[in-house]
């Protein structure tokens, strides 16, 4: 695909990788074994500009992150070389937003992490699938405070506001709960991602593709899995497992 090109490479269904795929996930990996960042990033940037950001993110990206998780639940080794590759990773989706962005006048999309949760990549590879797209967005990355969370939120009047949790402690009920209640906020589209929020909780996502659809196209009847805010935190699958109310 060009560098200049506008548009992606049109997403196709992700069955089991192609093999092609799983010499670049062995490539990659091996790359951040061996602490060879310019290997890395070579092969991080090559496969983006190939595949565009969502395959490249679903294909190889996200499975060679999961193999490094693995491998660091395993043996508890190898932490040098997950730090690595997530920030080869966090600097090319970086460099996808910069180049590919050319907003059209549409409200932001609004990403953003609670405070505590670090883990920010699935939020990074959203804001340079929406860059390609040409939908603005504001990416808050990492940890960030309820109240700066509120005040980012009434200041830009997004069109949505994505929240990532990757562990139920940083899934906050409350937050949702404020966001909810505030009145410039009542346009505003909730919609959550990560392994951290209670199964089928209204408005959550599962992968980047339904992400992507549910941040453009916030307001058709056909999204699936997001919701206004206002049905949000008033839905009783935001309660933890155990059945307490977060908070
Ligand atoms: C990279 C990484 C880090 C980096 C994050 C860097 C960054 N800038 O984001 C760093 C080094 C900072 C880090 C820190 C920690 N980490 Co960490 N980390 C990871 C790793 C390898 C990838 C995270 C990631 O991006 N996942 C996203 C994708 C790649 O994961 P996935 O499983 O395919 O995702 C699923 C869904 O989330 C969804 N999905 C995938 N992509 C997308 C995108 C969108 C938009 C949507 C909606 C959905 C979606 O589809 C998948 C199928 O369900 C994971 C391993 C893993 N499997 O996730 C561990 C992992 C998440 N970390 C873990 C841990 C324990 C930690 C630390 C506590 C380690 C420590 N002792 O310090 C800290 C916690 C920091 C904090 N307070 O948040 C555990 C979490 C266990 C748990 N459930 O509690 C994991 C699972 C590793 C493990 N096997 O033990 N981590």
């Amino acid at each position: 695909m060009p560098e200049s090109g506008d548009r992606p490479p049109a997403p196709r269904e992700s069955a089991s990788p192609a093999p092609a795929e799983v010499d670049q996930v062995d490539a990659l990996t091996t790359a951040a074994l061996e602490l060879d960042q310019t290997t890395a990033t070579t092969i991080i940037n090559r496969i983006l500009r190939a595949h565009g950001v969502v395959c490249a993110w679903t294909d190889i990206l996200a499975p060679a992150l999961r193999r490094r998780g693995e491998r660091f639940d395993r043996t508890a080794d190898g932490v040098a070389a997950e730090h690595l590759l997530s920030e080869c990773i966090r600097t090319a989706l970086s460099a996808v937003i910069w180049r590919r962005r050319r907003w059209n006048r549409c409200a932001p999309v609004l990403l953003a992490a609670p405070d505590g949760e670090q883990h920010v990549l699935p939020l990074q590879a959203l804001a340079a699938a929406l860059a390609e797209v040409h939908q603005p967005s504001v990416l808050l990355g990492a940890s960030l405070p309820p109240q700066a969370l509120l005040d980012a939120a009434t200041q830009l009047e997004p069109i949505v506001i994505f929240l990532w949790a990757h562990t139920p402690d940083t899934a906050r009920r409350a937050e949702l709960t404020v966001l909810r209640r505030h009145p410039s906020l009542d346009q505003t589209t909730l919609v959550l991602g990560g392994p951290g929020w209670p199964l089928r909780t209204a408005g959550q996502v599962g992968d980047l593709p339904a992400a992507l659809h549910a941040c453009t196209k916030p307001t058709l009847p056909a999204r699936r899995g997001s919701a206004p805010a206002s049905d949000l935190a008033s839905s009783p699958a935001l309660r933890t497992r155990s059945g307490e109310s977060r908070g």
